[in-house]
């Protein structure tokens, strides 16, 4: 059997370098993308790296950011524009491989095993997706390619932004052993501490640790890390069409109590969500919350919707339900949505719809379309429509 190849791409700063990209004014300016007023309740989506040198991060409220980066420009948030971009990142990754996993409008898992034949190596594929990136889409992008995902992800983040890293069996402890045991998978604030407490820090700790032993302290999550160690990882690379579910979670690196901020970020994981169904062509019946809490305790609730849908509104209403059942008012430390019982084929579903909804359906596949054409906010989403109601 050959080895798999897998490429983990993810874009550097994504949306605060689109605007970069399109304002060249602010090009080495700190840019903090998350409303045009910090002021104002809002939360940062990201920044760009000159303004993360003040301490500015994806999901820290605006006005925090403002505290530290006063002299930061400061931005409102134009998914239609990412999302253009996004579509435009992804048609050149499913030139090379039908197996793109999306993870977020800005990342996704490759899987090129079967492409090198055609394209050449999987590193050769890796330098002309992030070369063309750079030069028909204008950005840069970090790459990661190794033997499965845990790896290629772990790559691409270690010369981040404008990374390129190959991982293989031999370079594998040098690169990977240092780095310390929270960047396994799996392993969050709770366990680091254990970790740490049993006298294991690094990556490579844990690789010589006894894998009874590691079982014994934290179960199956003990035998995973171990696995991960050893730079062993099965998970194979699934594309959107063959999910059984779409969703996206977001850890904030500070925990959160604003519940303005936790709606805020949710609505944000619903529209990519939302778009990422859509793109698909599919629908989902069922929503599922789930809040982890600082202490590491994890909620979740779902609930079956009354029909199957892939509209942020519908997606949102529920959603917003389902986390105001859940939130008790202590620090947030993830937040998560996910879609699921998907449904792929059109025709089935259209007999169910009402006129109204008909209608809606036709507005967001038409406005989707002139998105990734013109990229202009050509109507507004969500949260308007919400508003409405
Ligand atoms: P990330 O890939 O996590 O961040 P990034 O691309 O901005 O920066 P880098 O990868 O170089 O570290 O997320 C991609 C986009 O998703 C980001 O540009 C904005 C959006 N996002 C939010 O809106 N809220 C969030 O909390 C996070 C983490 C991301
Ligand atoms: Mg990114």
């Amino acid at each position: 059997m050959s080895e798999r190849k897998i490429i983990h791409v993810d874009m550097d700063a994504f949306y605060a370098a689109v605007e970069q990209r399109d304002n060249p004014e602010l090009k080495g300016k700190p840019v903090v993308v998350g409303g045009s007023d910090p002021t104002r309740r809002g939360v940062v989506s990201t920044a760009s790296y000159e303004a993360r040198k003040f301490g500015v991060h994806s999901a820290m409220p605006l006005r925090e950011a403002y505290r530290r980066c006063p002299e930061g420009i400061y931005l409102p948030v134009n998914m239609s524009k990412y999302r253009r971009v996004s579509q435009q990142i992804f048609d050149i990754f499913l030139e090379y491989t039908p197996l793109v996993e999306n993870i977020s409008l800005d990342e996704a898992f490759l899987d090129v095993t079967g492409s090198q034949r055609l394209f050449g190596s999987a590193e050769k594929i890796g330098r002309e997706i992030k070369e063309r990136i750079r030069k028909e889409v204008n950005l840069t992008a970090s790459i990661g390619i190794s033997y499965n995902k845990f790896l290629a992800k772990l790559a691409s983040d270690l010369e981040k932004p404008d990374g390129f890293v190959v991982i293989d069996r031999s370079n594998f402890k040098r690169l990977v052993h240092p780095l310390p045991v929270k960047r396994l998978w799996g392993v969050g604030s709770r366990m680091e501490e254990k970790l740490h407490a049993l006298g294991l820090r690094t990556i490579g700790d844990v690789a010589q640790a006894s894998p009874l032993y590691l079982k014994k302290q934290f179960g199956v999550a003990g035998e995973q890390i171990y696995m991960l160690s050893q730079g062993i990882d099965d998970r194979p690379v699934v594309p959107e069409r063959e999910a059984k579910s779409v969703g996206r979670e977001i850890t904030f690196p500070d925990d959160v109590v604003d519940e303005e901020v936790l709606l805020a970020t949710l609505m944000q994981l619903v529209e990519d969500v939302g778009f990422r169904l859509r793109r698909n062509k599919c629908w989902g019946r069922c929503v599922t919350v789930k809040v982890r809490y600082a202490g590491f305790e994890t909620h979740t609730r779902q609930a079956q919707l009354f029909r199957q849908t892939n509209l942020e509104t519908e997606i949102y209403t529920e959603a917003k339900k389902l986390f105001t059942h859940l939130y008790d008012g202590r620090p947030v430390r993830l937040l998560g949505v996910t879609v699921s019982q998907l449904t792929f084929s059109e025709e089935q579903q259209l007999e169910f719809f009402e006129q109204e909804r008909q209608k809606e359906q036709a507005l967001a596949e038409v406005t989707d379309l002139l998105r990734q054409k013109y990229g202009r906010p050509l109507v507004m989403r969500a949260r308007g429509l919400e508003r409405k109601e």
